[in-house]
């Protein structure tokens, strides 16, 4: 006879593998600078059945979910020897992230979960929860993780028990399974998030992408995405930060902004993607914004598309916090192509797909943002008229 822990098993392992063998479709017709797919490349319910069930009928005769998982998002993502690697942030149902390994052949879909998560050691003042991991291939030869570590505010008010301290937390691998932790970054900044390491040395120190905050989640009078230089990274320290792209009044990135991956270099310049966030009736809206900087000065902004280059669309639009995308993962292959890995509504991971040539069209010739209602339809009526010409 068939108990309910087989017969529950069975189904929910066949589910999981067809969801994981599932293949992936480019969504046809795109705007001709990326490609969307069909499906999430991660959900909560790929999270591996061995994370989440106890497989002994003796201590769970139900085959009941123990210890589940609330979502998969905001992942890091780096390519190994031809294969497709995604850092993701996992989050449990009890609130807390950690990072886990999931890998590909495609990039597109096949990801499949390591076993075991990332064990990330902690430093002397312990990290309440960790997110966000952006890797970088180094020119030193580490990959580097730098992720946020957020911990309780220690002068938070009694009864307060949101406050809370980001900063950046700064790991390193050389084959995604060992992770030593060095030192959290040191700035002048109370709050840290979204700090990217520069993946070559300027004036032969480490570069940092920052973004400075007052307040937890207020940028406050943080201005945008900074950089700033550190000697060493084992005990990195920025002693001068400065604002490289800055938020603007009534634009994508009016309340905060922060720095994606690591910037892809280009033969144009480095390729940014970032992130841009103004305010709405319905709450903060979240979108992905490009622009290129300078090769040897990579904190000087050379071109700045305006408005938003990716933004939530359909079922994206609605997670745990809705209305937000958010990408700090990206893939450039030798041969051009660019896989962004970008998440929704910190809930699920997707991607997008495009190419270096496509990419520099984009950040080359697509004119900056007037700032004004009446500018905007200037450069309109200009696109129109040229069209006409030529229709
Ligand atoms: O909830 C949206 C995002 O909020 C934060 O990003 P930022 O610091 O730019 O506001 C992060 O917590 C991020 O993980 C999250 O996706």
């Amino acid at each position: 006879m068939t108990t309910i822990f087989q017969e529950r098993k069975q189904k929910l392992t066949e589910r999981y593998e067809a969801l994981i063998g599932r293949k992936n479709e480019k969504v046809p017709c795109g705007n001709g600078i990326y490609d969307r797919y069909q499906y999430p490349l991660l959900t909560a319910e790929h999270a591996p059945l061995i994370w989440r069930y106890d497989f002994n009928p003796e201590t769970n005769p139900y085959f009941a979910e123990r210890i589940g998982v609330n979502g998969i998002f905001n992942p890091g993502a780096i390519e190994l020897d031809g294969k497709f690697y995604i850092v993701a942030r996992v989050e449990g149902n009890d609130r807390k992230s950690f990072f886990a390994v999931a890998e590909s052949d495609s990039g597109v879909d096949g990801f499949r979960f390591w076993d075991h998560p990332v064990v990330l050691p902690e430093t002397e003042d312990p990290d309440i929860n960790v997110y966000d991991m952006r890797l970088v291939k180094h020119a030193d030869g580490w990959i580097y993780g730098l992720f946020c570590t957020e911990r309780k505010d220690p002068d938070a008010p009694h009864g307060d028990l949101s406050s809370a301290v980001a900063q950046c937390g700064i790991t390193r691998t050389k084959d995604l399974k060992t992770w030593e932790r060095l030192a959290d970054l040191k700035t002048g900044s109370a709050q840290q998030r979204n700090v990217v390491l520069h993946p070559e040395f300027v004036d032969g120190k480490y570069a940092f992408y920052t973004r400075p905050q007052d307040g937890f989640i207020d940028a406050g009078s943080g201005g945008g995405i900074g950089w700033g230089l550190s000697d060493t990274i084992e005990n990195a320290v920025i002693t001068s930060e400065t604002i490289m792209d800055q938020r603007y009044y009534h634009t994508i990135k009016e309340v905060k902004n922060g720095q994606g991956p690591a910037p892809i270099k280009t033969p144009r310049g480095w390729l940014h993607i970032a992130h841009g966030v103004r305010n709405t009736a319905a709450g903060l809206r979240y979108v992905l914004y490009a622009f290129l900087s300078d090769l040897e000065e990579p904190n000087k902004v050379t071109h700045a598309p305006g408005g938003h280059f990716i933004a939530p669309d359909g079922e994206e639009r609605v997670g745990d916090v809705s209305n937000v995308v958010f990408c700090n993962g990206v893939i450039a292959r030798d041969n051009g192509d660019i896989y962004i890995y970008y998440a929704s509504s910190d809930t699920r991971i997707h991607v997008a797909t495009t190419t270096v040539d496509q990419m520099l069209d984009y950040v080359l010739n697509t004119p900056e943002d007037p700032l004004r209602s009446y500018a905007c339809v200037q450069q309109r009526i200009a696109l129109i008229d040229r069209n006409l010409q030529l229709k």
